[in-house]
């Protein structure tokens, strides 16, 4: 299999942390892919023609993205425990969770084109304010959860630790730590899984 991805990229390291907690990562391939919002990359586009990373190439050339839908896929390889819970309010959680972080990180990716790709002449504040308090509003809810969080480290769970280690590698003016104590301890824990630091954003 062939997965492309970057080493910034926080959707990229959801499928590869769960690649290694689930055992499979030798049978994939990472391709190291650079994107970006304003440049054409035609041989990305033929896996993927939103032009974005993760995608994956099955072992049957079948083409999947996005990192929801490669992760749930990945999940299916093996005989393990099993990353998406298989059903009852343990799969809604996490799933809802997933949609949650998945958002977090499409609001901090957008502010990082915004802030790092966008001439600074064409800038909008109010518009990085507006995602801001997306992020913020997210973390908040992550925060109020955390201590309830089972031991299992399932998708939603893996989304948290993509959102903070992404938060950490282009944001760490924001210091999400000043108003987040659970997420703290949470993430300080979380961090030294095998799966978590050997993908650290950089
Ligand atoms: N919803 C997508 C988002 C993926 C995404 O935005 N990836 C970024 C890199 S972190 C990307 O490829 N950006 C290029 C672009 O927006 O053109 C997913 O879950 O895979």
């Amino acid at each position: 299999m062939k997965l492309r991805i970057n080493k910034a990229s926080p959707f990229a390291r959801k499928a590869r942390i769960l690649a290694r907690e689930t055992g499979i990562a030798g049978r994939i391939e990472e391709v190291e892919t650079t994107v970006s919002p304003v440049t054409a990359n035609e041989d990305l586009a033929r896996e993927n023609p939103l032009v974005k990373i993760p995608a994956l190439v099955t072992d049957s050339e079948e083409l999947l993205y996005d990192s929801s839908v490669i992760c749930e896929y990945l999940d299916t390889l093996h005989g393990g425990r099993k990353v998406f819970p298989a059903a009852g309010p343990q799969r809604f959680a996490a799933l809802r969770r997933q949609a949650l972080t998945d958002g977090i990180l499409e609001a901090a990716v957008l502010c990082r084109y915004e802030l790092a790709v966008r001439p600074e002449t064409l800038r909008w504040k109010d518009w990085v304010e507006g995602q801001k308090r997306k992020i913020f509003g997210g973390l908040g809810v992550l925060e109020a959860e955390a201590d309830s969080w089972s031991g299992d480290f399932d998708i939603g769970q893996i989304g948290a630790a993509c959102v903070l280690g992404y938060l950490d590698f282009r944001f760490a003016d924001w210091e999400w730590r000043s108003r987040h104590p659970r997420l703290t301890a949470w993430y300080k824990d979380v961090s030294s899984r095998p799966s978590v630091a050997a993908t650290a954003p950089s």
